[in-house]
């Protein structure tokens, strides 16, 4: 197999070629992860199964730098099993990832879960079904985080085949969308599928994101064409918190682009940095230029220009609210000193290893 239609990018080759092939080593995508054993995809279009070598191990310092799904490695091939051990992750060009609390006995430690990498487009998965399903401030969530990773954005509104009013639904979400495009569209019934495939293109990797039950796997199958991943049934849905997809899978379709299908997030911990905030509330960024004072905080200042846009209509007090909100949270992550940061203000993620 092309390598190339597995989402190689030339800057792994740059980095491969002078690093890894004077060591014998090849390059694989990590496709699924089960336990500690990883699938690869590698040249040979042949899936093999693959483990971190013991000196990987030494070598990191983060959970976060360990094989996720969507990652290039390169692994050193063991002929006579058909397997391998992987030596290392080449550089991410992008990295959705979110916050998780790991507990280490009484300690409770904030990390980077990184969900998975070298994507080009995030597609934010909601369903229109009921009330719960279509929440404006958890697709804002989501668009930080996207906008953390380097990949862009797509909201996704599906089982719009459920709601009466999907006219309605289509103005709120524009509301908090920015130039991100909202696609609402229904995987039962087949209908604006078009519309996702537009974000489909050879080598390029998407990845769908959302809560269980919002019909990620289903829409990968009609993206597909092809029954690829399970879908959960009518039953499941009642019974809430019962996953379909289990572990986030990497499938390359035969017309060119890779899909990667998660199970469904049951939170959204903010990972991201301001930048990546400021991007998600970008009118309000704007606006502040227009406020008197430089450092105005959107209060009782006079000639406010973001209070002014809320007294006129022009601007939802809940975006501002949410901002603040957004703000607050990644503060309190860097007050309590475990939110480790780069000199750059980069999360941790962005951090050389030695
Ligand atoms: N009415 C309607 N139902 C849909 C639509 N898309 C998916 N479903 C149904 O929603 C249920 C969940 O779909 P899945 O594709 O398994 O959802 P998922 O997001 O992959 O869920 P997890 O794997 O648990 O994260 C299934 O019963 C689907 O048939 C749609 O557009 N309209
Ligand atoms: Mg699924
Ligand atoms: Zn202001």
């Amino acid at each position: 197999m092309d390598l190339a239609m597995l989402g190689w990018a030339p800057s792994n080759s740059l980095e491969f070629d002078k690093q890894y092939a004077p060591l014998g080593y090849l390059p694989g995508r990590v496709v699924r992860k089960e336990k500690h054993l990883y699938y690869l995809l590698d040249s040979t279009g042949e899936e093999r199964i693959v483990a971190v070598a013991g000196a990987f191990r030494h070598t990191v310092t983060t959970t976060a730098e360990y094989p996720v799904v969507g990652d290039w490695v390169a692994f050193e091939p063991d002929e006579s099993t058909g397997r391998g051990n992987i030596h290392a992750v080449l550089k991410r060009r992008t990295a959705f990832s979110r916050q998780a609390i790991a507990a280490a006995g009484k300690e409770r430690k904030v990390e980077e879960q990184v969900l998975a990498t070298n994507v080009d487009v995030v597609m934010i998965v909601s369903a229109l079904d009921n009330a719960r399903g279509f929440n404006v401030r958890r697709i804002e969530r989501y668009l930080t985080l996207a906008w953390n990773s380097g990949a862009r954005p797509v909201i996704v509104l599906n089982k719009a085949d459920m709601v009466e009013d999907l006219e309605s639904v289509m103005v709120e979400a524009a509301k908090i969308a920015g130039t991100t495009p909202v696609c609402a569209v229904s995987a039962l019934r087949d209908v604006g599928i078009d519309a996702l495939r537009e974000h489909v293109r050879p080598g390029n990797t998407l990845v769908m994101l959302g809560s269980s039950g919002v019909g990620k796997s289903s829409l990968i199958n009609r993206i597909a064409g092809e029954e690829l991943m399970r879908v959960g049934d009518i039953r499941e849905l009642d019974a809430r918190g019962r996953h379909t997809t289990t572990w986030s899978e990497l499938t390359v379709l035969p017309s060119g682009g890779v899909l990667i299908d998660t199970p469904g997030l049951r939170d959204v911990q903010l990972w991201a940095d301001e930048a990546s905030i400021a991007e998600t509330f970008s009118e309000i960024v704007s606006l502040s230029a227009e406020c008197r004072f430089s450092d105005c905080k959107h209060g009782a200042e006079p000639d406010c220009a973001v209070q002014n846009a809320i007294r006129e209509g022009t601007l939802d007090p809940g975006r501002l609210a949410s901002y603040r909100t957004q703000l607050d949270e990644i503060k309190t992550q860097s007050d309590v000193g475990r939110w480790m940061r780069n000199s750059d203000g980069r999360p941790a993620r962005r951090r050389k290893r030695r």
